[in-house]
């Protein structure tokens, strides 16, 4: 793997934001035929009458209506509010997890779920993208999750994490090595995608990457102060929540949750904004530059560092255990280059609200 590129964003960046519009614009509306819309234009008879008619209806008469967005398909709203962001009891100090700040958010659009395989390869088959994992010709998977005879081929490891191995012909489509596929994995979280890649797959969707701070605020799903997205209690009535490592890591994954590796991105209860596997299943991309100082002082719509050589990740993943990566937190934090990609390192994307006016 090669590491900090040197323009990793300046050019998809630029991409196409007129389909920012367009998307929007044909979107379906979440009030259903709240538009007033319906009726279309089949009959020309009698149209002045009806609109005077109109003119002295409860309907006319109503104040304007109180929500002015659209909600793209498969995203939430999440509404404009201030939170506590990070926290002053940190699980893991040297991840910068604190202080406690308050952080006010617009209201913005965030993904229902991971991007999923099958999104990202319509993305693929519209525009011929290449990941970076493709381009370079490797990416990093799991130990654990590779054949005898892929392992016995690779003799470079990552010191400090012996379990990662840099895998050639790694890549999305094939997350353990050439010999794997997705085909049973359409709607599991899509992998082996660089920050790069994600923000060109969210460019082209005329969306963008979230923020660290809009990222923790959708994942706390409007409870204060929580853990989780849930709540405190990793298995509230003894039911797991979400998917990550059960066992001992990294030799013994009993998957009592159901999945040894990532699930469907619809897997386990949505939060409160109706948004899945915020925590676990795979890791997520933010658009922010890391760093482990934050200013205590009270922010509105904070975007991180101007500059750096890592980006955020959130949410921990199916391989985190508490004993080594108590990430699955809102408040837990972590990073990679740019250009870095993993077995279990994804994404969602973010937009912002539009007003129909
Ligand atoms: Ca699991
Ligand atoms: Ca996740």
């Amino acid at each position: 793997m090669t590491v900090n590129m040197a323009t990793p964003v300046a050019g998809v960046a630029l991409l196409p934001l007129l389909s920012l519009g367009l998307l929007f614009v044909l979107g379906p509306l979440p009030g259903g035929g709240s538009c007033g819309c319906q009726g279309g234009s089949r009959e020309h008879a009698g149209e002045h009458s009806k609109q005077a008619a109109h003119r002295y209806s409860r309907e006319a008469n109503q104040p304007l209506r109180e929500e002015p967005t659209r909600t793209p398909p498969q995203m939430v709203l999440v509404p404009a509010g201030v939170f506590t962001m990070g926290t002053d009891e940190p699980g893991i100090p040297p991840d910068g997890e604190g202080p406690a700040r308050r952080v006010h958010i617009d209201a913005f659009h965030m993904d229902r779920h991971e991007v999923s395989n099958a999104a990202f390869k319509q993305f693929v088959d519209s525009s011929g993208y290449k990941t970076e994992a493709e381009q370079f010709g490797d990416s990093f998977v799991f130990e654990g999750l590779l054949s005898e005879e892929v392992k016995s081929s690779i003799q470079q490891a990552v010191a400090a994490a012996p379990w990662w191995l840099p895998v050639k012909g790694a890549n999305w489509k094939h997350p353990e090595g050439p010999d794997s596929n997705i085909f049973e994995r359409m709607d599991h979280p899509v992998l082996h995608v660089s920050w790069n890649d994600a923000v060109a797959y969210c460019t082209w969707a005329g969306k963008r990457l979230p923020t660290e701070a809009e990222w923790e605020y959708a994942c706390r799903g409007g409870l204060e102060n929580r853990l989780f997205p849930w709540g405190n209690k990793l298995e509230p009535k003894g039911q797991h929540q979400a998917n990550i490592w059960q066992g001992v890591f990294p030799t013994s994954n009993t998957a009592e949750d159901g999945y040894l590796q990532t699930s469907p991105v619809t897997e386990f209860p949505p939060n409160g904004y109706g948004l899945y596997n915020m925590v676990g299943n795979a890791w997520e991309w933010t658009a922010d530059w890391w760093t482990v100082h934050h200013s205590p002082e009270e922010t509105h719509n904070p975007t991180g560092p101007p500059t750096g050589t890592d980006r955020v990740k959130k949410g921990g993943s199916y391989m985190c255990h508490k004993s080594y990566c108590y990430r699955y937190r809102c408040a837990a934090r972590s990073q990679n280059t740019p250009d870095s990609s993993a077995s279990n390192l994804g994404f969602r994307c973010a937009a912002d609200v539009v007003s129909e006016d």
